[in-house]
């Protein structure tokens, strides 16, 4: 071999080493892309189309789409803050909000004024970094304003779920750190799918939303094992025992084999919940894999138990669903859209404000990726109607309702927070 053939052969011995190199990152980023497309990370634009199949294995009571039944406008409310994740009231009549940021922050809205100390600052004890991570929401003891209790979820240092309690100081805008009771820990197999929400019930009862605990396609079936509390919906009682009792009605309680803390099963990412404050219904957003983004309402005073349906189905159509399985005890959603219209449902609430009568009784929500502002409502019986109201342009991680009823809509990328209003009303 001359030297030049033998100059060619290790330039092409490099270049060769080069092209494998380039394929093996290539393929790294993509399993990288993929794993990272989650609920709270956008940006790696993962393909939009999907086959559509074209048949629903549950059945339907999904809404119609019709053209909004009122004009409605954002007005900008407060601004400046850091990954924005969610927004309450302490029913307290102080008509504070607070605004809950990822990292472990909760703020205070005071008088039109976000005060600069935080009402909590739990950023040592949180795990963040993750994009489903973090200090997820927090929700006030129906008696507050007598006993002070108010409860958070929030991912630890080591990624897994806690939901503890703390007690308000004696200053009403800052609370001390140092007080945690550790209500309930559990275990999360991976970064993604922890579910997020907290929320006291009509009944009085904390209701908790797991994730399956994640990775793809629910490996493990968390959603369907009654045995695990991930990818459930859980109600447990806070005044009774400690750290809490399980409430006689429970529909799984003295069941062998099952958790009695859950509500409901069947769910993938459940991230935002809440209650109709006139109803009690309850609507639950239930985020989707790669192709079905849901809305689920449960009616008030159901009393619990219902299957809906992950990971044997996502949305209404099959997802792993077993040979000859029985599909007539899964709960359909009553909306579900397509990855071709977003990417993430962001649940919101039931408008039951004074100051919007034509938007009364409308269910709001949103897409992580899509922004716009959806509106669903009851017509009559189990028939619905849902419709676009607007094109946000904002990427929504959270709506939040303040003690007047008046809804507000998170935006995450810039941190900003704008009420819901009828326009022209
Ligand atoms: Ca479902």
């Amino acid at each position: 071999m001359d030297s030049r053939a033998s100059a060619r052969s290790c330039v092409e011995g490099i270049l060769y080493r080069r092209i494998r190199l380039l394929l093996l990152l290539i393929i790294l980023l993509s399993v990288l892309a993929y794993y990272y497309r989650s609920e709270l990370g956008v940006g790696f634009g993962y393909a939009r189309s999907r086959m559509m199949p074209d048949t629903s294995a549950a059945g339907s009571r999904n809404a119609a789409y019709i053209n909004p039944w009122a004009k409605v406008k954002l007005i900008p409310f407060e601004s400046g803050f850091e990954l924005p994740v969610y927004l309450t009231n302490a029913g307290d009549g102080s008509g504070r909000i607070f605004v809950v940021e990822k990292a472990g922050r909760i703020k205070v809205i005071k008088d039109g004024e976000t005060l600069e100390e935080p009402f909590l600052d739990i950023v040592h004890k949180v795990r963040s970094k993750d994009s489903e991570c973090g200090l997820l929401s927090v929700a006030f003891h129906p008696r507050y304003k007598e006993n002070g209790r108010f409860f958070v979820n929030y991912t630890d240092l080591e990624g897994d779920t806690i939901i503890s309690e703390f007690h308000a100081g004696q200053d009403p805008d800052r609370t001390d750190s140092a007080g945690e009771r550790i209500i309930l820990k559990i275990k999360q197999p991976a970064r993604n799918h922890n579910g997020g929400q907290i929320q006291f019930g009509p009944d009085g009862y904390l209701y908790i939303a797991m994730g399956d605990g994640g990775f793809f396609g629910d490996p493990s079936g968390n959603g369907q094992n009654m045995d695990t509390l991930l990818g459930k919906m859980l109600r447990i009682d806070v005044d009774g025992g400690r750290p809490y009792r399980i409430p006689a009605g429970n529909p799984f309680k003295g069941i062998s084999g099952a958790r009695p803390e859950i509500w409901s099963y069947g769910w993938r990412n459940p991230w935002r919940f809440s209650f109709d404050s006139e109803t009690g219904d309850m609507y639950i957003a239930d985020v989707g894999e790669g192709r079905w983004e849901e809305v689920d309402v449960q009616p008030g005073g159901s009393g619990g138990g219902q299957n809906y349906g992950w990971n044997l189905l996502e949305g209404s159509y099959e997802f792993k669903l077993h040979d000859g399985y029985d599909t007539r005890g899964l709960t359909p959603p009553v909306v579900e859209y397509s990855h071709d219209e977003g990417c993430s449902v962001t649940g919101g609430y039931v408008y039951r404000g004074k100051a919007s009568p034509g938007i009364n009784g409308t269910y709001f929500f949103s897409d992580y990726c899509a922004g716009r502002l959806w509106g669903l409502r009851k017509k009559t019986g189990d028939s619905w109607e849902w419709a676009e109201f607007l094109e946000t342009g904002l990427s929504v991680s959270s709506f939040g309702e303040d003690e007047a009823g008046d809804l507000y809509i998170i935006d995450f990328g810039k941190g900003a927070i704008y009420r819901i209003a009828e326009a022209g009303g």
